[in-house]
């Protein structure tokens, strides 16, 4: 049996009150009424992109919106929208942003998909590219004639973004011929420039205070450059880095090993306990052996991640380009340039990362990459009447 917060007594139903938000009460009696939403590919991920205005005003009634219509708390997610992984379970709320140096905020969620939790201690850089077509489709931004580039702040972290992307005749334009590993067929670029990364959940970029430690007689880097992550070397966790992916990702002892490993490493980065957390990430690296940087494979934060997230792969550039950081010694960088090509399960993501070698501690000077978005649909969705339905057992998926 599986209990979250749609269980007796749990956030949800303890917190929303009788003549509750817009969305409860218009769906008293009826399946009638609904919160507009549109779904969103961004990057390698999936979301469902809220109007900030158009969901509950509380963050607990807007919690347990969103775990409802996601269908957390069940591995398939049977009655929400989310698709059974955290790579397609997460929301990104937005709207207007009041500040003079961003014109939208970004709030982005990550749920959990058999457990019905949400948290915002995490950035996602996939999601984000799909923030400014939604912006201008929602009326939130004006779009220029040709292209658009908009100023996004990233609430999770305050770290303001720059995405440009196309708008022909004042429309986002989601074709195009900009290929990205991992997801198929061809759509528009969407460009991201990054500044202020460095220390996104954290404080600072090396948050342990050093550029390695060592963990269970393991040497790890721990760095945020916009994502918590704990690099190792593959071999140094009994891997090559290059198995198949099935048999990684069903590698119980290396999911203990690596569980081990983040959770002593979240104490050192000042996250406390991060058993439930969704981050740090781990990435462990390997010589690259398909003309790249560096062979990686993340875990999301124990999960295989199918490629590898947008500011993890910042973060993780970071570290190889960092005198001391593990991976550095395995990289093989081009020439000249600020370019660092990332092998992953699924083809390769190439970012820029420029660090003021002069600086200590290390400065990162500017991240850069390319992604693509595309609108999947745009419409109503509408929560479960009677969400509390924790009782029901779930049983095993054949
Ligand atoms: O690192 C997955 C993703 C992500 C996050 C994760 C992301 C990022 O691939 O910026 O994009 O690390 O949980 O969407």
């Amino acid at each position: 049996m599986m209990r979250g917060p749609r269980g007796p007594g749990a956030r949800a139903g303890a917190t929303v009150p009788a003549a509750g938000p817009a969305w409860e009460s218009s769906m008293n009696g009826s399946a009638r009424g609904g919160i507009r939403c549109m779904m969103m590919r961004g990057g390698t991920s999936r979301a469902l992109y809220f109007v900030a205005s158009d969901l509950p005003g509380t963050p607990e009634q807007r919690d347990a919106l969103l775990l409802n219509v996601m269908g957390s708390g069940h591995p398939l997610q049977i009655d929400g929208l989310g698709g059974a992984h955290p790579l397609t379970s997460k929301v990104a709320v937005v709207s207007s942003s009041p500040r003079d140096d961003a014109d939208i905020d970004y709030l982005f969620l990550q749920l959990g998909v058999e457990q019905a939790t949400i948290t915002s201690q995490q950035n996602c850089g996939n999601i984000l590219a799909g923030v400014g077509p939604f912006a201008v489709e929602r009326g939130l931004i004006g779009a220029g004639p040709d292209q658009t580039a908009t100023r996004i702040r990233m609430v999770n972290s305050g770290a303001v973004v720059t995405a440009v992307f196309p708008t022909p005749g004042g429309l986002p334009e989601y074709e195009g011929g900009t290929v990205i590993a991992g997801v198929p067929g061809r759509a528009a670029a969407i460009r991201l420039l990054f500044a202020d990364t460095a220390g996104s959940a954290t404080g600072s970029l090396l948050p342990t205070g050093n550029a390695r430690d060592v963990i269970d007689g393991i040497e790890v880097t721990c760095i945020d450059n916009g994502m918590p992550v704990v690099v190792a070397r593959a071999a140094d966790l009994g891997i090559t880095g290059y198995e198949p992916i099935k048999e990684l990702a069903g590698d119980t002892g290396l999911t203990g090993r690596i569980r081990s490993v983040r959770t002593a490493a979240g104490q050192l980065m000042g996250l406390g306990d991060v058993s439930g957390a969704s981050v740090p990430k781990t990435t462990l690296v390997s010589a690259p052996r398909d003309g790249g940087t560096i062979c990686t494979r993340t875990f999301i934060p124990e999960r295989l991640h199918t490629s590898i997230g947008v500011l993890g792969a910042v973060t993780v550039a970071t570290a190889l380009r960092l005198p001391g950081g593990i991976g550095s010694e395995l990289a093989e960088f081009p020439a000249a340039g600020h370019a660092v090509d990332l092998e992953h399960p699924t083809g390769h993501l190439e970012v820029e990362v420029e660090l003021d070698p002069a600086a200590v501690p290390p400065r990162v000077l500017s991240a850069g990459v390319i992604r693509t978005a595309r609108k999947l649909f745009d419409g109503t969705a509408f929560p479960a009447e009677q969400p509390d339905r924790s009782h029901r057992p779930v049983g095993p998926l054949s």
